[in-house]
């Protein structure tokens, strides 16, 4: 039967720090999204969702609790792609293609991570904060809630940053503010200018096993 598992990080458990630390990553990645997965697998057990793959899987979900498992089973793997060590300081600028992308959506480098930091942390309650690319081939920003997912309407995510407690409480407490500081510096801009240049319906990631 065919399973999804955990994907693998990209790179070690502290290797975040201090930004976040390992024992966030301990408990974020190796708790809360192991849960995710694991829920998952037993709820498409004996299903035909078995068969899909996970984008299909929330693109069709009938129940509430199935989609929440996996949207959230795709989206931290998103999360965890969209950082890496020494990602977004001074020796990690945007890649041109990105930040010209961006810049033309939004007038600027500045004012898109103004606008971004905004929307992550004004965003009420647990969510995530998106930068997508939309169907029709336009960056946007937009705040979503709970597991809501850009690919649930066939949008393609580019930066996703997690707002939920969950993500920032161990190393900021309630500071959300400070874990949005530390996100800018961790920010893998490669991966974004990846997810730019990709075809919309390209499959990502979330690796099945038979
Ligand atoms: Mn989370």
């Amino acid at each position: 039967m065919k399973k999804f598992s955990l994907p693998k990080l990209p790179y070690e458990l502290g290797a975040l720090a201090p930004h976040l630390s390992k024992e966030t990553l301990e408990y974020h990645y190796g708790k809360h999204h192991a849960a995710y997965v694991n829920k998952l697998n037993g709820m498409i057990e004996g299903k035909d969702y078995v068969n899909m793959p996970i984008e299909e899987i929330i693109q069709r979900a009938d129940d509430k609790s199935l989609f929440n498992n996996a949207a959230q089973a795709y989206n931290h793997t998103l999360y965890w792609y969209c950082m890496k060590p020494n990602g977004g300081n001074e020796d990690s600028k945007p890649t041109n293609q990105i930040e010209s992308a961006i810049t033309e959506a939004f007038g600027s480098m500045v004012n898109f991570k103004e606008e971004f930091t905004k929307t992550g942390l004004t965003h009420f309650g647990s969510g995530w904060a998106w930068l997508l690319k939309s169907k029709e081939g336009r960056l946007e920003i937009k705040g979503m809630h709970d597991a809501d997912t850009p690919i649930k309407d066939g949008n393609t995510p580019l930066l996703a940053l997690d707002v939920w407690e969950h993500a920032y409480y161990i190393d900021y407490r309630n500071a959300r503010a400070d874990y949005i500081t530390a996100f800018w510096k961790l920010v893998n801009w490669e991966f974004a200018e990846k997810q730019l240049l990709a075809d919309q319906s390209e499959p990502l990631m979330l690796v099945s096993e038979q």
